[in-house]
């Protein structure tokens, strides 16, 4: 199996760490979407990434169908088996991916127009969401017990970015998020080395 991806990448960041989890034989190939290559365009319409392309030469995206096709190969060990918990780790994954789409469209805003054209106000309103985001997640930390899920790779790799990109702007007011994100990195130590970096 493959995996393209791109070092930066957050979504990439939480399926990387979820193969490493579950001891998946994986390799990943790394990707520039910009450069669209006939790897990534010919398996994912979308040119996004990150995208698996299995041994039965099936190709999987988006980042959460991945996760899911990983939990299914080892039994559904990514996932809760209970419906309550399940729905709480796909809801907090739904909420961190979404960050990520906020500071994404933030990135991409500064990244993809001339100067002039940036729209200030577009991202305010992508960074308002982001905040309340953190918010909600600073007040409903999530416990990181014995088993880790789905929902915590994805807050693990959305602080990575956080960190990564926006760095002196969210910390001082989300000093649990650190916290967090420290006891994290104890029960799982690869995460030094996958989560997002430039
Ligand atoms: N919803 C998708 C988002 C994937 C995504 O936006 N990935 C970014 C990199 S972090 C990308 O491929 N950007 C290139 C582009 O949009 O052309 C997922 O969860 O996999």
């Amino acid at each position: 199996m493959k995996i393209l991806c791109a070092p930066a990448s957050p979504y990439s960041s939480k399926v990387r760490m979820a193969a490493r989890y579950l001891e998946l034989d994986a390799t990943e190939i790394r990707v520039d979407t910009n450069a669209g290559p006939a790897i990534l365009v010919d398996n994912n319409p979308l040119g996004k990434i990150p995208t698996v392309l299995t041994d039965d030469g099936v190709s999987v995206f988006d980042s959460v169908a991945i996760m899911h096709y990983f939990g299914r190969l080892k039994g559904k060990q990514l996932y809760p088996s209970k419906n309550g918990k399940r729905t709480e780790a796909e809801v907090l994954e739904a909420l961190c991916d979404g960050i990520c789409d906020c500071l994404l469209a933030i990135v991409y805003e500064r990244r993809f127009r001339d100067e002039e054209k940036i729209h200030q106000p577009w991202i305010d309103r992508q960074w308002k969401k982001v905040v309340s985001g953190l918010n909600h997640l600073s007040v409903h930390l999530p416990k990181v017990g014995k088993k880790l899920h789905g929902g915590h790779f994805a807050l693990a790799a959305t602080l990575g970015y956080l960190d990564l990109r926006f760095k002196g702007q969210w910390e001082a007011e989300h000093s649990e998020l650190i916290g967090w994100m420290r006891t994290f990195e104890k029960k799982f130590p690869a995460y030094s080395e996958l989560k997002p970096q430039g």
